[in-house]
């Protein structure tokens, strides 16, 4: 019962890791020696709630190694990004890649599963490239030269993955019933949730379909901000009278939309079907066009202010993370410090030790702490709810110029 995760990324290595401790075997392939290296010493490249104790104990029993090289196994688990090219489509090199190391080691019967959010057709696409170096086997079931192709989407949230690997109910989308059937097997041995098998497509579609409901239903929030506010309204008391409605549920607005999951899948959907995908294309536009209205309204201020000090309050992607990839906050961030010619902007990200490296080398940019950049700054900008700045005493925030993208401090 060997297990190969290829791409030990936020989603392959908690899946291998979980993998060892239902008692598989489990090599994860990683291409940066420097990853392997730490994952068998025991360690975790980033920061995770709860992986680390699991990464080592499963190293230490041996049932977890991690290598460069795509190993014989009796199940791959591809686990490897999927960026954008062109105008947001998706480029998946990385999954091909992946699929040309596998090839090479398979002799028949093995379950190769897509994890990587794709859009619809990656699959079968993965399929063909393995099949395409190694003609002799084939898709048809039960055969000494079967091989099985399934896709598995993963929807855990960042900062919870080790519990939501386990409990939450998991979409399997088969090429053909008996590969759906082997990857619920495998996933069953640790996966507490629901199995719900189906076709590869289906299963495809359905994590963007999650994702661009969670961006269509922000952007809506976004839109409603920006209305209200041209309206004398305040955005969040609208928000939560609506949502007394026992049909309403709209979720928060705030400076954009982030992260690698939201602010990207839509556009799968979108370039798969470019004439009828309108509202989840406007959908994604409305997210991204807000930072630069935050932007604006902190310009309008800091133009009126000869040396302006802006504290810029949190620029991670959302709240009580470390996670700054693909973060407007940080983007805002980074853009005032161009724009500011006369000021300074003092970040506070408690979650943080030092700026990002796109930070590096601009001279009007420090890392704060709260306490004292709201003290010396004109503008306080707050972009992120992380749980410090909810406890922060307002009574400190009376003279600033105060700009609430999160509704914290009404
Ligand atoms: N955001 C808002 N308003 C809200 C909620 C979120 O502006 O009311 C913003 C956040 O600040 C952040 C972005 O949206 O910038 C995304 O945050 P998130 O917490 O909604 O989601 P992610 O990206 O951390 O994780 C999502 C989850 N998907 C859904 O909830 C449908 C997670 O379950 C998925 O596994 C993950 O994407 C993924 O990997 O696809």
């Amino acid at each position: 019962d060997t297990v190969a995760v290829i791409g030990l990324g936020y989603i392959g290595l908690p899946t291998a890791a979980v993998l060892a401790q239902a008692g598989k075997t489990v090599i994860g392939v990683d291409i940066k020696q420097s990853n392997v290296d730490a994952i068998n010493a025991g360690k975790v490249p980033f920061v995770e709630e709860g992986l680390e104790t699991v990464v080592a104990g499963t190293v230490a029993q041996g049932k977890l190694s991690a290598q460069t090289e795509t190993p014989v196994a009796d199940a791959y688990i591809v686990s490897v990004p999927t960026p954008f090219k062109g105008d947001h489509d998706a480029d998946l090199s990385y999954i091909e890649a992946a699929a040309a190391g596998i090839a090479p080691k398979l002799s028949g019967g093995e379950l190769v599963v897509l994890e990587s959010t794709s859009p619809p057709g990656a699959t079968e696409h993965m399929a063909q490239v393995i099949l395409e170096a190694r003609p002799e086997f084939t898709t048809e079931p039960n055969l000494p030269n079967s091989l099985y192709f399934s896709h598995a989407p993963e929807r855990v949230l960042p900062g919870r993955i080790m519990i939501e690997m386990v409990e939450n109910d998991r979409i399997i989308g088969g090429l053909g019933k008996e590969a759906g059937e082997l990857n619920r097997e495998l996933y069953a041995s640790f996966c507490h949730g629901e199995l719900l098998v189906t076709d590869a497509r289906t299963a495809e579609m359905a994590k963007l379909t999650e994702n661009a409901f969670r961006d269509v239903n922000i952007a809506f929030a976004n839109e409603l901000s920006i209305i209200s506010e041209r309206q004398g309204i305040d955005v969040w008391e609208l928000i939560a009278l609506a949502n007394h409605h026992p049909r309403v549920n709209i979720l928060q607005p705030g400076p954009g939309v982030g992260g690698h999951c939201i602010a990207v899948d839509p556009w799968f959907i979108v370039s798969a079907d470019r004439e009828y995908s309108n509202l989840i294309r406007t959908a994604r536009e409305v997210n991204d066009s807000k930072p630069e209205l935050v932007l604006d309204k902190v310009m309008k201020k800091a133009d009126k202010l000869k040396n302006p000090l802006v504290a810029a309050l949190g620029i991670a992607f959302k709240a009580n993370i470390d996670d700054l990839r693909e973060s407007p906050s940080k983007d805002i961030a980074l853009a005032l410090t161009d724009r500011l010619d006369h000021g300074t902007v003092l970040v506070v990200e408690p979650n943080i030790e030092e700026l990002p490296k796109e930070f590096a080398g601009k001279d009007n940019v420090q890392l704060a702490e709260l306490d004292d950049a709201v003290e010396r700054a004109d503008i306080v900008l707050l972009m992120v709810d992380h749980d410090p700045f909810k406890e922060f005493d307002r009574e400190k925030l009376r003279e600033k110029v105060l700009i609430d993208t999160k509704g914290l401090w009404r």
